[in-house]
């Protein structure tokens, strides 16, 4: 068995827009209104993952959502033209390319019935999320129905919040041993919402079978949350014994540390202190919203956004980092900027999977020669440009209808996702 880290990459799909939905993420309020480019958005998510397979990693893709989303549109009694234009931006939203966001991974070396446990995450507290799931979990369900290696779980009920891998870490030895598995939640009452419930969090641990004695806890920071960290994703990173972090991320790090030592001991935490790069610069650069990846000659490197290097004082401080002694070796910049303008980085655009690729569907794996047929579907059918006036538009509906359908059905799941 070879048992290995996959990222999955939600594909940015054909309605990839800019309509500030998310309050919070000031990236989506920062760029709300502008026009988007939904080919050159999943060329770049393509090319990220083009780069990831260079570099040995194994890569899987998880497609786009079907939009506008008429099943959620007829529960609120009304259609995409019909709409008022707040509920027809949620409904043709392509926020499922974050699949951070899609659900929450407990890899089978931590669960005791030894397998791979996968919660979908409810997104219920934005609007334009909380309709993801539906057409998430179907997904998982054919991707992972290998019921020997993979238990599935629907979402946890509202009103818990629940935005999957993104407020999840695991720190291990390396990905095939137990890990420590931190799950880290916000609390209300600052400018901004906390989308992770501590509720949720213990429902999925316990859904998950985890060992309570190597499962934490940990609050989010209120400063790290008003400062624009919608999800602990953007302020902190973890692979393998190694977490990449912030000095601000949580609330109590002295504690939180604490523990991970005690039940950890080889963990090794990369902290960035506030005077190096600040919260408001770490959340502009995204540089923890990088993946961190442990390559085959046994290194780690760290993929971020080219906004990262172009903010000259985090690009000083991480060359200063990779050239030091620690564990993490090499600075890999990519190019997402369309989906960075929305708050999603490279981290936000892939879900973590430790599992054996032999026990995975595989219509969701994908090499060099897939990505080529897939880039030649967003060549041909993606639109170009979207302007916020133009969801309205039928033709606009009809074509990303259009792109959808063709994508799903030269993946040959479209018996299988049909909306
Ligand atoms: O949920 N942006 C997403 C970004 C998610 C990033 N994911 C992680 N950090 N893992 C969000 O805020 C913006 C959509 C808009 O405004 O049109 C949006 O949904």
């Amino acid at each position: 068995m070879t048992v290995r880290e996959i990222n999955f990459d939600g594909l940015i799909g054909p309605s990839h827009n800019y309509a500030g939905l998310s309050l919070g993420n000031l990236a989506s309020a920062r760029n709300a209104g502008a026009v988007s480019h939904p080919r050159a958005a999943a060329l770049q998510g393509i090319a990220k993952m083009r780069s990831n397979i260079a570099l040995g990693l194994t890569q899987g893709l998880f497609l786009p959502q079907w939009r506008p989303d008429g099943a959620w549109l007829s529960a609120l009694g009304t259609d995409v033209s019909n709409a008022e234009a707040h509920i027809r931006a949620a409904a043709m939203s392509a926020s499922s390319m974050w699949a951070a966001n899609a659900a929450t991974v407990s890899p089978a070396a931590d669960t005791s019935d030894g397998r791979t446990h996968l919660t979908v995450a409810n997104l219920v507290t934005m609007p334009h999320r909380s309709h993801e799931w539906p057409q998430t979990l179907a997904q998982l369900r054919l991707a992972f129905s290998d019921r020997n290696a993979f238990a599935v779980h629907g979402p946890v009920p509202a009103p818990f919040g629940d935005e999957g891998a993104a407020n999840h870490m695991r720190l291990c030895a390396s990905h095939g041993e137990a890990g420590v598995e931190i799950f880290v939640y916000g609390q209300s009452g600052g400018p901004f919402p906390a989308r992770q419930h501590i509720e949720a969090s213990k429902a999925v641990a316990r859904l998950h079978q985890l060992d309570p004695g190597r499962t934490l806890f940990v609050m989010q920071s209120q400063e790290a949350i008003a400062a624009g960290a919608f999800h602990n994703d953007v302020v902190a990173v973890a692979n393998e014994r190694v977490l990449f972090t912030h000095e601000q991320a949580f609330a109590d790090k002295e504690s939180f540390y604490a523990d991970l030592r005690a039940l950890l001991p080889s963990v090794e935490i990369v902290e960035v202190p506030a005077s190096a790069v600040s919260l408001t610069d770490a959340i502009r650069s995204y540089i923890f919203n990088a993946q961190l990846v442990t390559l085959p000659d046994g290194g780690m490197a760290l993929i971020l956004p080219t906004e990262a290097r172009d903010m000259p004082g985090v690009w000083a401080w991480l060359e200063t980092m990779v050239a030091g002694n620690g564990p993490i070796r090499r600075l890999i910049p990519v190019d997402v900027r369309q989906s960075m303008a929305n708050g999603g980085g490279p981290a936000c655009l892939r879900l973590r999977v430790v599992a054996d690729p032999a026990n995975i569907d595989p219509r969701f794996l994908v090499d060099e020669a897939r990505l080529d047929e897939v880039a030649r579907i967003v060549d041909a059918y993606w639109p170009e440009a979207i302007a916020p006036d133009d969801l309205a538009d039928t033709r606009l509906i009809a074509r990303i209808e259009q792109s959808w359908l063709t994508l799903v059905d030269h993946l040959q799941l479209s018996g299988d996702l049909m909306p």
